[in-house]
Parts: structure tokens; sequence; C-alpha cells
């Protein structure tokens, strides 16, 4: 500890991303003082963190920005379709500049412990140089920021480079003349994987598992469209809200089940063509329906066979499970990098990686390199705060409470964890929406939440425990009238083998908006206020 004196503030907001930086300016608007406490030493959260070569938005950037400010959104221009991440972090730091964010945030502090002392009801927040007491503790740590590290035999022995795409090192990587090998074949490294292959003497490509991918073809912003877009900011904002994903683009209502085949594929060329991720709500019955859905995920293949030239290849490219089951990518020449000579498939379901020696990885054959690649993805969305020692009432740890599968209501408050708040949280759209307005919706939702517990003099808010197991069963029972359920991803858990396996996202921006605002309503109905043991 640095300094031992305590220091005090009405908020402690964890993590200075989209969704911390928001919430500072939203309270300090409402006359409270806050702190963010932040691990890095700068602002942007994922975008901080991941900056491995192509790392890239999957969600247009007309869409993937804030909204809270009519000047900002009308100002700030985009220099093309899907940004890159150095544009958004120089996004992030505007904004933080533009609302003079920068002095209410204390950087290299990671939070490590947090602990509510009921007889004060507050929270002392420790980091590595504060102590901390607060009346409001949110956490804004993101659903993706905790990376996912397997333990491969051997790993300690490789005395090459290793990286890995989730905390990739701020000066520029040069993979040129080296032998480089790349465990995972999620979103970061379908990224990466195209720009690394340009320079690599050679790439191994070490994947278990094939995904779906839909090519971006990013590139400037056209000026039309941006133009129209901004003419009507607020209203293609509220087009988010009434989105199954919460972006604008993806809202056909039309059934494949009902529709003409040849009609159907001439959609989905348009759609390859054009709509990113919104080739997945291309029809209405893609998430719901497994024929439906097989239709979809029939025309990838198709598409993955045309591109990749060499069969085999092609085959072990090409995903088996249902379509947008995992996530979703979305690509610049991904598909199209196997065909270069200097990229080689490895296929770990047949042959795992039996051991990782200094100079090579050993799998089907041993395969010498000189830097390895960990694009093995996050503990996603309860890993940050299970990380953190949070101790709520009767001492009650977190990670005890979330054993059995992380429960929370409304994805923003945890029973026995009195006035602490997530941005995001299990149980809410969160990454199966766009993050930018989920991020909006809930830092406005806690903000007046507080507002309201002040007006009405009320100490503590918490989650009634079932309100919150209501609300869990309600997330299960949407997600299993979908085809989400049936794949191994990260939405359910299952990337992290001792991780307990219960589906997280909450499915529907629409029904979720509205659930939102019901409880507001109803004085906050499913939360308990002041309660008393
Ligand atoms: P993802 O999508 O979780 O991808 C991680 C990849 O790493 C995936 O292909 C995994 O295979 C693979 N992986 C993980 N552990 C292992 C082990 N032990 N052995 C071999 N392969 C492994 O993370 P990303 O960072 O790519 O993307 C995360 C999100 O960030 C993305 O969807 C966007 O929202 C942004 P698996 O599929 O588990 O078999």
């Amino acid at each position: 500890m640095n300094d031992q004196t305590i220091k005090e503030f009405d908020a402690i907001i964890v993590g200075a991303g989209f969704a911390g930086i928001y919430q500072l300016l939203k309270l300090r608007r409402l006359g409270l003082s806050a702190v963010i406490l932040e691990k890095a030493d700068q602002i942007g959260g994922t975008w901080h963190w991941n900056r491995y070569p192509g790392a890239r938005c999957d969600i247009p950037s007309l869409e993937y920005s804030y909204q809270f400010d009519e000047d900002l959104q009308q100002e700030w221009n985009w220099s093309e379709k899907y940004s890159a991440q150095p544009e958004i972090l120089e996004y992030i730091n505007h904004v933080a500049d533009r609302f003079e964010l920068r002095d209410g945030i204390n950087f290299e502090e990671e939070v490590s412990k947090a602990t509510f002392i009921e007889s004060e009801s507050k929270w002392y927040v420790e980091t590595s140089k504060n102590k901390y007491e607060t009346r409001f503790c949110i956490f804004a740590t993101g659903c993706l920021s905790v990376p996912n590290k397997p333990n491969f035999n051997g790993l300690e022995n490789f005395e090459g480079e290793i990286l890995q795409t989730s905390t990739w090192p701020q000066e520029e990587q040069n993979f040129s003349g080296k032998k480089v090998a790349i465990i995972g074949t999620g979103s970061s490294a379908i990224q990466s994987i195209p720009l690394i292959a340009e320079q690599a003497e050679e790439l191994y490509v070490f994947q278990r598992t094939p995904n779906y991918s839909i090519p971006s073809n990013n590139g400037p912003m056209d000026k039309e469209v941006e133009k129209q877009v901004k003419s009507r900011y607020p209203e293609f904002r509220k087009e988010n809200y009434l989105n199954g994903f919460g972006i604008a683009a993806m809202s056909d209502e039309a059934l494949i089940s009902e529709s003409d085949p040849e009609e159907v594929n001439a959609n989905f060329e348009e759609n390859w063509k054009n709509a990113g991720l919104g080739f997945f709500g291309g029809y209405a019955d893609i998430p719901l329906d497994v024929d439906a859905n097989a239709v979809a995920a029939n025309f990838v293949r198709n598409k993955i066979k045309g591109i990749v030239k060499d069969p085999h290849t092609a085959a072990l490219l090409s995903p088996d499970y249902h379509i947008g089951g995992k996530r979703l990518c979305v690509d610049t020449g991904y598909f199209e990098t196997f065909n270069k000579e200097n990229v080689h498939l490895i296929n770990l379901k047949e042959n795992p990686i039996s051991e990782i020696t200094s100079n090579s990885i050993n799998s089907d054959e041993v395969y010498e390199i000189d830097t390895l690649i960990l694009a093995t993805g996050f503990d996603a969305m309860t890993g940050a705060l299970t990380n953190i020692d949070i101790s709520g009432r009767d001492n009650i740890k977190l990670k005890d409470q979330w054993k059995e599968g992380a429960k929370s209501y409304l994805g923003l408050g945890i029973s026995n964890f009195p006035n602490l708040f997530t941005v995001t949280g299990p149980g809410s759209p969160s990454v199966l929406s766009n993050m930018m307005p989920s991020i909006e919706q809930h830092v406005n939702w806690i903000t007046d939440c507080i507002d309201w517990m002040i007006k009405n003099e009320k100490k503590v808010i918490e989650s009634s425990a079932t309100a919150e197991e209501d609300w869990m069963v309600l997330v299960n029972e949407i997600a299993d009238m979908t085809i989400f359920t049936d794949t191994k991803s990260w939405y359910n858990g299952s990337n992290i083998e001792s991780k307990a396996k219960a589906f997280l996202p909450f499915i529907g921006v629409p029904v979720y908006t509205e659930k939102l605002e019901e409880v507001v309503s109803e004085n906050y109905k499913g939360f308990i206020f002041d309660r008393v043991n």
C-alpha cells in the first residue's frame, strides 16, 4: 500500500472502458463524487488490451459509438465502415478529454478486494496502491476481459516469444522471416491470421473447432450512408433497442421456412456481401429453428468450399454445428489466407497438442516455431468479477455464490451484494447485443436508480433472491427456444473446463428493454431497499 489513508467516494467504478467512463460522467452530473479504478495505464478497456493485428469492431462504427451526446455523434467522423482498434481507442480518448473525465481515473490500480460492511452499509475496496470506502460499487469490468490461458503441456519450456491476442504488446510486432504458430480460431485469430500470414515465413494455425465467418467487405465510410444516419441519429439509435440483437441492420422478419429457396439464396448472396454479423439475422428463424439454421449454415459451408482451394483444408475449416451457436465472426480475407503456401492448418481434434518444447509444438508432427500466439479467448462474462475477492452480506463470497453458475437480476444486481451494480452483467443481453447501446442503457438505468434512491431516502438496494432466480430461469427458458444452447461456447461457460455450465446472456433486446422499464415503473420491482435482517 502506498497510502494507508482510506479515500472516500460516493461511488467507485471499476474499469475505464466505454462503460466506466460514461458511468463517471453520469455520476458527476448527478453531483456525486466518483472515481474509476483501472488496472491499465490508460483508458480503453478491451480496446486498450486487444491490439493484435487486424483488431477491429465487427459492428458498424455508426452504431458502435456513444449516443448520449448529439454534438459528439454529429461531430465525430469514422474513417471506415468497421473501425480498427486504434481509431476506437482514439475515439474513447476523445470522449474522455471532451467531457474532462481523465482526472477521475486512477490508473494502474487493480482492484483485488471489495467487502461490504453491513453495520455501515458501505463497501471497502482495495487495490495494489490504495484503500477506498464508498456507498456504491459499480463494476464496469467488461464481458471479455480476463484472458483464458490454457495449461498446455510444456508451455513453460518454450524459449521463443509468446504473445496473447488479448494482452498484445503496445510495440508493433514484425513476423517477417519467422515461423509462427497461432492456437485458436475464434474472432481474434480470424482477424489477425490474414495479416500475420502476410509477414510470417510459415504460419501454423492450430484449430480445435472451426468457426463461421462472414466477409466484412470493410472499406472507407460511405459518406452518403453517414449523412443519412446523422440526419436521423436519435431515431436510428432507437432502432437498436427494437431489434433482437440490438443492431439496427439486423431487422428482417421474414422466415426461411415460408420463403422460396431461390429467393433465400439470393438474399444470402446479398447478405454475404453486405451484412456482416447481420447475416445471422437475415431471416428471423435462423436463431430459432434448426432447419432454417441449417440452410444458412450450408450456404456458408458452400462459400468456404468455393474459396479454399484444397478440399481437405476446406472441409476442416467448415463448422458442423449451428451457425451462430458460437459467436459469428466477420473477417477480411480469412478463408482466402488458407490458399497461401506458407499457411498450414492443423486439426487439434484429431491431433491434440501433446507437448510444447523449447522450440516446437508437437501434435501430428513436430512444428518448429519462433513465435507462439495464444488466441484462446476469455473467461467470459463472469471472470472479471470472480477474479476479485468480492464479499457481500454475511461475508458471502461472490465466487462461492456463483459456483454452480452465475445468477443476477437483469444483469444489474446480485442478491446478497447490496449497492453493487454490474454493467452488462450475466443475465442481460450484453454479448448477444451491440455492446454500446447496451452499456448506455445500463449506465442510464444505474444512474437513475441511484438518483431515485437519493430522492426517496433509500440507503441500500439489492436484488431479491427470488427475482434473481426467476430471472435466470427465464434467461435459460428463452435460450432453450433457440439454437444457442446446443453448442459449446463461451456464452455457456463451455470454453473453460472448471467453469459452471450455464447460459448467461439474455436473448432479446426489445423484451429486455421493456422489462427494465417495467421494473422502474413499479418502483424497482424485484429489488429490496434497506433490507432488515
Ligand atoms: P474465442 O472466440 O473464445 O476463441 C478462442 C479460440 O481458442 C477458439 O477457437 C477455441 O477453440 C480456442 N481454444 C481455447 N482453448 C483451447 C485449447 N486448450 N486448445 C486449443 N484451442 C483452444 O475468443 P476470441 O478472442 O477469438 O474472441 C472473443 C470475442 O472477442 C469475439 O467473439 C468477439 O466478440 C470479440 P474452441 O472453440 O473452444 O474449441
